[in-house]
């Protein structure tokens, strides 16, 4: 072999080596990769999920979401943002709605700079969770809080308040009339997920915490739920509440009725009263999500 053809057979295998080591030739490949401190932030792949990971591309039409009677699996891909009426410079995407036969209404609210909140639908009360950014909330007396990502805020039914942002924020929002307005609660209630301690799950081993105090005068409750990769649900569930979720942080499986989703953060669920019910954590760090799921009343 002469010197010419040995630089070039040299070069080959270099290139061949390098292919091998950014992913194997069977493998499938990465999906898009962000470098930078951003990527640790709080939430920051709810917000930021891989839209369409890049083995996937060449595939047009090409979605997870599924929409079903008693159940629904809406990723990311498929969301779709519009003006939210009576709100300012506000994007949102309505998840789940009662044309799907739930009693409440989840969407995602994009806030851009200086923009302002609408009231929710007379009787309504509203749940705000920040999964990116801050907000400020000022009630009629003038009261302000500002929230972080990972704080929240309960409203009740004809509660004048306003949320601004000034710079951008993401929230996910959660309206409902409650079937009835005796003993319903007065006050707002401001939190963040951190300072709510740790429940008993008797027979199970995620970490629950709740967002919304248990007494009896609400009628839904915010459920933050860790698992670490592997764990899962024990209770294999079927019961009469209903729930939307979001998907904040990992990925899983969830089982709805007969069928089995690959899940990641990002992605919501709306659950039907009665829909067989399961998760497992998987991947290398922990699942957590947010949960709505109402309580306390009489179902008849
Ligand atoms: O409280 C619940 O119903 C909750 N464990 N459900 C769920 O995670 N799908
Ligand atoms: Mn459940």
């Amino acid at each position: 072999m002469n010197q010419a053809s040995l630089l070039i057979l040299t070069a080959l295998t270099g290139l061949i080596t390098s292919a091998v080591a950014e992913g194997g030739f069977c493998s499938a490949a990465p999906s898009i990769i962000h470098s930078g401190s951003e990527t640790n932030q709080l939430y920051w792949k709810a917000t930021n999920p891989t839209l369409s990971p890049s083995h996937l591309q060449d595939l047009p039409g090409f979605t997870r979401s599924v929409f079903k009677r008693d159940h629904a699996l809406i990723t990311p891909e498929s969301h779709v943002f519009s003006h939210l009426p009576e709100w300012t410079l506000t994007s949102g995407a309505y998840l789940i709605t009662p044309a799907m036969g739930s009693h409440f209404v989840m969407y995602i609210a994009k806030m851009e700079e200086n923009s302002l909140s609408g009231l929710p639908p007379y009787d309504a009360e509203r749940f705000i969770f920040v999964v990116q950014g801050a907000v400020t909330l000022t009630n009629i007396s003038g009261t302000t809080h500002k929230l972080m990502v990972d704080s929240y805020a309960y409203l009740p039914p004809n509660f004048h308040h306003s949320i601004r942002c000034d710079a951008s924020a993401t929230l996910v929002v959660f309206e409902r009339r409650p079937s009835s307005l005796d003993n319903i609660p007065n006050e707002q209630i401001v939190g963040s997920t951190d300072q709510q301690p740790l429940l008993e799950t008797p027979g199970e081993v995620f970490q629950l915490r709740k967002l919304i105090p248990t007494s009896l005068s609400y009628d839904f409750n915010i459920h933050i739920m860790d698992f670490q990769p592997g764990e899962y649900l024990n209770v294999k569930e079927v019961h009469y509440n209903q729930h939307g979720l979001l998907l904040l942080e990992g990925q899983g499986i969830y089982r709805l009725g007969d069928s089995w989703y690959p899940v990641q953060a990002g992605d919501v669920i709306w659950m039907a009263p009665f829909v067989p019910q399961w998760y497992a954590a998987l991947g290398k760090t922990r699942s957590r999500y947010l949960l709505y799921k109402d309580v306390n009343r009489n179902p008849l």
